[in-house]
């Protein structure tokens, strides 16, 4: 018997493949693999595409007690947000004060020291930063203000209570200052009573201080009524009362008082330069035509003048 020659075959491994686009995908029943494919599915075309981070526009800066920062969030909405910047000189150095966050973010406040200031932004996320805002300035502005404005000689008006006629004799002259005197003589009805709201005390106001105010102000912080005040004699009890009103007299605030010292002129300060006396205030309130002071005499005693030489008032604000 013819030995057989045995021919030895080796197996053939046959891995069948499945092609897409000419990239093989995976071998069919083996373990699947991971492919990388920068692929349009629709188009079996490959593209890597390229943007640029777009800053904000529209930046602005206004100023006053805080420096308000306003702008037009970046069209690239998939940034994380904004790196902000700032100077105290156009050319700079400019150092980071911190970001602002999300994007769609459009404005934020600092508060920096008193003086001008210089902004600019970067959209940003992680380390990919666009161009940056060309520098908008503001200043922060220091508290002011008005100086003493006494009011205008004849704006003026007795109000009821008491006699009815408030300063009856020259009430003028309570806008200088200058120891001629506004005078109720006689002041008060029967009834006299030292508490300003009593209704047996002669009243008048006084109007058209030229406090010469910014249109428009940040805050009004506190105003100061100077009176300077005296009397025909020392007898009893005397208490001099101030209110004010930012609705031509409509309403007013809670009377300030203070008991008068003696019979000589003395000046007498009432509120402060951060007291607003209770009342919410604009640079429109003091106009001619809305502010107004209002005087009471409350005395102990009948038969008591009260003699007022100057009326003036301060008003503190932030520009
Ligand atoms: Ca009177
Ligand atoms: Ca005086
Ligand atoms: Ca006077």
């Amino acid at each position: 018997m013819r030995p057989t020659v045995g021919v030895r075959v080796a197996p053939r491994l046959t891995v069948p493949y499945v092609l897409a686009g000419g990239i093989l995908l995976a071998s069919v029943a083996a373990t699947p693999i991971s492919l990388a494919r920068f692929t349009n599915g629709a188009t079996s075309t490959g593209t890597f595409s390229t943007a640029t981070l777009q800053a904000p526009s529209g930046v602005s800066a206004t100023g006053g007690a805080s420096i308000v920062l306003a702008w037009t969030a970046s069209t690239s909405s998939s940034a994380t947000g904004y790196i902000l910047e700032r100077a105290t000189a156009v050319g700079g150095p400019y150092g980071q004060i911190g970001t602002v966050t999300p994007v769609s973010t459009t404005g934020t406040v600092d508060n920096p020291a008193v003086g001008t200031h210089w902004y600019r932004l970067t959209t940003y996320i992680q380390n990919w930063r666009s161009a940056t805002t060309t520098p908008v300035s503001a200043t922060v502005s220091s508290a002011t203000s008005t100086g003493e404005k006494p009011c205008a000689g004849g704006s003026n008006a007795a109000d009821t209570g008491g006699n009815g006629d408030g300063y009856e004799s020259n009430p003028s002259r309570a806008c200088t200052d200058d120891s001629s005197f506004a005078i109720d003589a006689n002041t008060g009805s029967a009834g006299h009573s030292t508490v300003c709201t009593n209704a047996a005390n002669d009243r008048h106001r006084y109007w058209g201080n030229a406090f010469g105010l910014p249109a428009v102000v940040t805050s009004i912080d506190g105003i100061t009524v100077r009176a300077d005040v005296g009397l025909n004699n020392n007898g009893g009890t005397s208490v001099f009362c101030v209110q004010l009103s930012n609705d031509a007299g409509l309403t007013w605030t809670a009377a300030k008082s203070v008991t008068l010292s003696g019979a000589a002129e003395a000046s007498y300060t009432f509120g402060s330069s951060s007291d607003t006396w209770g009342q919410a205030w604009t640079s429109a309130s003091f106009s001619a035509a809305l502010f107004r002071v209002r005087v009471i005499d409350a005395t102990s005693q009948p038969n008591k003048d009260y003699r007022l030489d100057y009326l003036a008032v301060n008003v503190y604000y932030t520009p």
